[in-house]
């Protein structure tokens, strides 16, 4: 038995007036939870440090770089560093990232998530690849939903990294929904999947769906697990921050499907499951050997088309 201790240490909200420092102060305190728990690595949501800034429009994004970070750790961030190494509980973090400027001066803003090893050392970063939302302001909705706006599609695509003795991937928030994100992580021998999210409970392009969002959480994610033979993590920023009321129901996934833990709360909260990363290998060397039993000759259109094409027009 390979056994990983996960807590999945969901957030309540955080509002736009919440200092760095203070959110990091409750970073810790779950951190604190995880080591007390016996937790290998706690795992926090996507944009983790600050509210979900998406929500507002400026017409200068310049205005929004205090969202983001320019170095990981910062001066803020830190201490949780720190912490961890003195714990010896590693990590996940999401939030904003804005690069240093390339050669020709143009920089670059991506919804980031990084893993950390029980030591404080940074072992991986993930560039969010699945960016919802819109690019312009739509003055009808009740709130924005401007990730694209504010965040490029990560370029590298989904990685699976050693760590936690074990091959670690990761995903932010809507790539969760997509099946290419888990197979992609599932093709490079993937055995835990980390996911941080930001979901509100209104979707504004079809309320029909409001009613479904715990439904489709669990849904695309114990897909996932199964499909791949992998574990999957999924952590929520929940609860109502700045008036937008957001999922909460974060939940540690088995590689049957089978949910073995989820919060029962919209606020901070640490879910903890020990998770056999060798119970893997019961999908992934039967129904799931991929070797054996894919096909990928005849899945040629998932990587050559992006939308829908007609065969019979
Ligand atoms: N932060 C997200 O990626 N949220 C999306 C919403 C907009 C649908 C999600 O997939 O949960």
């Amino acid at each position: 038995m390979r056994t990983v201790v996960v807590g999945a240490a969901q957030l309540g909200p955080i509002e736009a007036e919440h200092t760095r420092a203070e959110v990091v102060e409750r970073l810790l305190v779950l951190l604190r939870d995880g080591a007390a728990r016996g937790c290998d690595a706690v795992v926090f949501p996507e944009l983790a440090l600050t509210t979900f800034f998406p929500r507002w429009f400026v017409d200068d994004i310049a205005e929004a770089d205090h969202w983001y970070e320019t170095e990981m750790p910062g001066p803020d961030t830190k201490p949780l560093f720190d912490e961890a190494a003195r714990l010896g509980v590693g990590f996940c973090l999401g939030y904003a990232e804005l690069t240093p400027p390339d050669a020709d001066g143009t920089v670059h803003r991506f919804n980031t998530q990084i893993l950390v090893e029980r030591d404080g050392s940074v072992v991986a970063r993930y560039r969010k690849v699945h960016i919802p939302g819109h690019e312009h302001h739509e003055p009808d909705r009740p709130f924005q939903h401007a990730e694209r706006y504010y965040f490029e599609p990560g370029p590298d695509g989904f990685g699976v990294w050693p760590a936690f003795g074990g091959r670690v991937g990761m995903m932010i928030c809507n790539d969760r929904r997509w099946p290419e994100s888990y197979r992609v992580m599932g093709l490079q021998g993937v055995e835990l999947i980390l996911c941080g999210y930001n979901t509100p409970l209104h979707y504004v392009p079809d309320p029909s769906q409001d009613v479904l969002q715990g439904f489709h959480n669990a849904l695309v994610m114990q897909a996932g697990a199964y499909q791949n033979g992998a574990w999957v993590v999924g952590v929520a920023k929940g609860g109502v921050e700045a008036g937008v009321d957001s999922l909460a129901q974060s939940m540690i996934v088995a590689p049957s499907g089978q949910i073995v833990a989820q919060a029962y709360t919209a606020g901070d909260e640490l879910v903890v499951a020990s998770c056999d990363l060798d119970w893997c290998k019961r999908y992934t060397g039967t129904l799931f050997d991929f070797d054996r039993y894919r096909r990928p000759k005849v899945y040629t259109r998932i990587t050559s088309q992006r939308g829908v094409v007609l065969s019979d027009e």
